[in-house]
């Protein structure tokens, strides 16, 4: 037998909310909006609905907002709380070749089974707004959004986004154009999978590497997008944001900003331009390294060394650009037989080949400084280079040799000598300058983002080619639904599975469609714009919408509070902010940034303290343990385990413990009688007279204060242990005004709706003075002041000598009154019954006993 009957009440108040769409809000100049409330937009990262279902994992932060969204409901707010798919992806894809049924149904089918899973927790999303970014309506405002990245370039004075329709006015050239677009193609070196038939953007190899999946460099011609021009801005404007420390670091590293300086060097009348952060070691470059793949190599590379530099060059082609900068790993090179003249002192220096030295980075080529650089070091040794020190060590005892980055003063360096290192790469600045030798550059780290796949189950672009030249379909085209397809699976051709659909490519005689995809991310990088508007036929978003729940009037603006993985860090959450501020840039938003606060909540891990995964056997279901336990202690149990950031491994033992707990919330109220019924518990009074409910009333103040601050501060686990103290509270005592608990229920209702809803709703036909609405339609309860302090004492009421009551009166009650409250006392009467009071001895601030027989 249930403890308490949730396996009835659960699924009712599901349905009430659905029926009754309880959670639904209102746009501005929709019927029912209530324009003076002020906005509140929580946010949930969206799942991938996998054929798994739903995971324990999910529910944690899903819990975590539907706290925030209740709460702020409750407290005055026009709550904007949304749920969706990110229903395009390489995994419904794997899992439709896999299975043999096309991605759409078994993504249908998923999102169902989530859509159904997530109702049966209770969440308070309005789902009116629910959006899948496979909807073709939703396709088409992914694929206008892509055309306003594709005829939009970024200007540089002004630092925005600007239409491209701007450099025609410029006269510049349909070529120069296309170079400048913010959506362009160009023919990289890039990663392919020769498994997943697919190009993956950097940002995604290491986690496809991890599953098991090679991945190689591989020449291919694909669609960028421009972020690289954004990487100032992404990183400036990350500063003001409430994120997590640690996310913004990892942001601000992806992004890598580096200042230092272009050098070039000459040789045969060719000039190598180098990037360092080191101008001050100018003086001890004893060689220098081109990558493999500079385009001066096969310019500079002597005949005797030709052979050996092809050799090594083919060698380098299938190692990643993290296997290649590895430090612990062996350096190898070449040389090329050639000498470049280092413009500071006219030395001739060898130039080498070298697989550490990155052609996506900087120029692709450096100035190797033994002894001051690690990487240099270590290949000077392998290879017998001479190492030169140019920088005194501020204490004489530190070693000198290949000490990456390290900062003191010049020495052997000419006119440098002397300076300490920051004046130095000053001044080496200002000599290259002066002398055309050099210019001061910023690099960045972040590469444009390879944006286009070779995969089936994703966003067409709607680009043609013609004439070997790309152009933008008309949006009255929009959207360009991929052909219905039999076959899918990739076929190891770089152009796609879409080049299997003949008829669809041809889009007329002489044009062809373009029949790469779009990645994942794009369906992800604006979902939190569509739910503003989410039917809206005419635009991607109305303006009036986008104003008012991401606009800055009273609040920062934004998404106001966002939780989520931290597995998100440098994908989603950098491409979202990139085009989030394109579309900012031209006009159609009111904020540069998306997401004003970001928690991260922390990984739910299996009872035996292992990552939960399907060949571990150790993943829980969130559907055995509603079956078991009940929504409401699920949603608790998840909240209690822990402070939401950390990482905590799930005990089925704590489920239990919190069904228990609320179980004693539910007997505070009802009491089985012989028929097995819930009645209504006889402690449960109106009006009762304040001494024999003030120490509850008072612990319940405490605990809306509580409450209230730990929602605030999303400190969830703190508010249930105070909360259990409170239900204590009142399981113990004999009387509890029927108030007091209701206000307990309201504190309980963002965490526990359906328990809270269930018994609020049975005391409302017995006590008709409790608000007549549901629970989470009341206000939040205000705590009194005056109920914190400690301005009462508990006094001890004995009938000859025992212990028989205790009540909570005023500090400076008078002897009369506390003498009176003692023998009003319901428990003491009974002891008195058939008796004659002979005296009551007061003992002030401790104890009332009264004498009788
Ligand atoms: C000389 C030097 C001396 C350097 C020294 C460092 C220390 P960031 O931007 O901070 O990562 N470098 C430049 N381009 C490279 C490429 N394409 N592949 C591999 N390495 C490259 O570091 C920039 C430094 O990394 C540059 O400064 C260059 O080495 C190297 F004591 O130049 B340095």
């Amino acid at each position: 037998k249930k403890p308490y009957p949730f396996d009835v009440f659960e699924p009712k108040w599901q349905q009430i909310w659905d029926e009754r769409k309880t959670f639904k809000v209102n746009n501005p100049g929709e019927e029912g909006f209530d324009a003076s409330k002020p906005k509140y937009y929580v946010l949930d990262m969206f799942p991938y609905p996998s054929g798994a279902g739903l995971h324990v994992g999910h529910p944690e932060g899903y819990t975590a907002t539907d706290i925030v969204a209740r709460f702020k409901r409750m407290n005055g707010f026009n709550v904007l709380h949304p749920m969706g798919w990110d229903s395009f992806g390489l995994p419904a894809e794997q899992y439709a070749i896999k299975t043999g049924q096309h991605p759409s149904v078994t993504t249908f089918r998923n999102i169902d089974n989530f859509r159904r899973q997530l109702k049966m927790l209770g969440f308070s999303y309005d789902w009116d707004r629910e959006i899948a970014t496979t909807d073709h309506e939703y396709v088409r405002w992914t694929q206008w959004i892509f055309l306003q990245l594709y005829n939009s370039y970024y200007n540089k004075e002004l630092k925005k986004a600007r239409p491209v329709s701007e450099l025609e006015e410029q006269g510049l050239s349909r070529e120069e154009i296309d170079q400048r677009r913010l959506a362009y193609v160009a023919e990289a070196a890039v990663n392919w999978s020769p498994d997943l038939g697919t190009v993956l953007a950097n940002e995604e190899v290491e986690e496809w590497k991890s599953k098991g999946h090679r991945v190689e460099r591989r020449p291919l011609r694909q669609w960028m997008l421009r972020i690289t021009d954004y990487a100032e801005r992404l990183i400036d404007e990350l500063e003001p944001l409430d994120w997590p420390e640690s996310i913004k670091l990892l942001q601000r590293n992806w992004i890598g900003k580096s200042e230092g300086a272009e050098v070039d060097f000459t040789l045969d009348g060719e000039t190598i331009t180098v990037y360092t952060t080191r101008p001050d070691t100018l003086f001890g470059a004893t060689y220098m390294v081109l990558s493999p793949e500079h385009p001066l190599v096969d310019t500079v590379t002597t005949p005797e060394q030709k052979h050996a530099v092809e050799q090594y060059r083919a060698q380098c082609a299938s190692k990643s650009d993290l296997e290649r900068t590895d430090l612990s790993k062996e350096k190898t090179g070449v040389f090329t037989g050639a000498y470049a003249v280092n413009p500071v002192n006219g030395k001739q220096i060898p130039v080498w080949i070298a697989d550490y030295v990155l052609m996506g980075y900087g120029t692709g080529a450096i100035m190797a400084v033994p002894a001051h650089d690690e990487r240099d070091f270590a290949f000077a040794q392998v290879f017998g280079l001479p190492i030169l020190q140019v920088v005194q060590p501020p204490s004489e005892d530190t070693d000198w040799r290949g000490f990456c980055g390290y900062e003191g003063s010049s020495v052997n360096s000419g006119f440098l000598t002397g300076l300490p290192t920051p004046e130095a790469k000053e001044k080496m600045i200002l000599w290259l300058e002066e002398n055309g030798k050099g210019r001061r550059k910023v690099n960045y780290k972040l590469r444009d983002w390879l944006f286009s796949r070779q995969r089936y189950w994703g966003e067409p672009f709607p680009i043609v080619w013609e004439d070997g030249r790309h152009r933008a379909l008309p949006e009255s085209e929009l959207p360009v639904l991929q052909p219905d397809l039999d076959d899918f699976a990739p076929t190891g051709d770089p152009r796609g599975p879409l080049v299997k659909a003949a008829e669809w490519i041809a889009y007329t005689p002489t044009a062809h469609r373009e029949t790469n995809t779009m990645p994942q991310w794009a369906g992800s990088c604006w979902y939190y714009l569509r739910y503003l508007d989410p039917a809206n036929t005419e635009r991607f978003v109305s303006r009036e919408a986008e104003q008012y729940w991401m606009g800055s009037a009273g609040s920062p603006g934004g998404v106001d509070l966002y939780v989520g993985g931290t597995e998100h860090a440098v994908l989603h959450l950098l491409y979202a902010r990139f085009w989030h501020k394109v579309l900012f840039d031209l006009g159609y938003l009111s904020t540069n940034e998306p997401f004003q606060k970001l928690v991260n909540q922390g990984l739910i891990l299996g009872e035996d303290g292992q990552k939960m995964s399907k060949s571990r056997g150790n993943v829980v279901n969130p559907d055995d343990i509603v079956r078991e336990y009940g929504a409401d202690s699920l949603r608790l149990y998840e909240m209690f385990m822990g402070p939401l950031k950390d990482v905590k491994p799930w005990a089925t033992k704590g489920v239990e413990g919190i069904s228990r707990f609320l179980a004693r919330v539910w007997r505070v109220a009802f009491r089985e009688n012989q028929e097995g019924e819930w009645e209504i518990n006889s402690k449960l009074v109106e009006n009762a007279p304040e001494a024999g409910v003030l120490a509850v009333r008072k612990e319940l103040h405490k605990t809306i204060k509580k409450v209230t601050e730990d929602i605030n501060g999303m400190s969830f686990n703190t508010a249930i242990a105070k909360m259990m103290e409170c239900t204590n509270a009142m399981t113990s005592a004999d009387v509890v005004d029927v108030q007091d608990y209701d206000a307990f229920l309201t504190l309980l209702n963002p965490f526990a709706p359906h328990l809270t809803e269930e018994i609020h709703s049975r005391l409302q036909t017995a006590f008709p003075a409790l608000a007549q609405t549901q629970l989470c339609q009341k206000s939040w309860p205000e705590w009194e002041e005056a109920l914190l302090e400690e301005n009462t004492v508990p006094m001890v009421i004995q009938v000859n000598g025992k212990l028989r009551d205790k009540l909570e009166v005023p500090k400076d009650i008078s002897r009369e009154e506390l003498e009176k409250q003692a023998l009003a006392s319901a428990k003491v009467k009974t002891f008195l019954d058939g008796v004659t009071v002979r005296k009551v001895i007061v003992v002030p601030g401790r104890l009332v006993n009264i004498v009788a027989n």
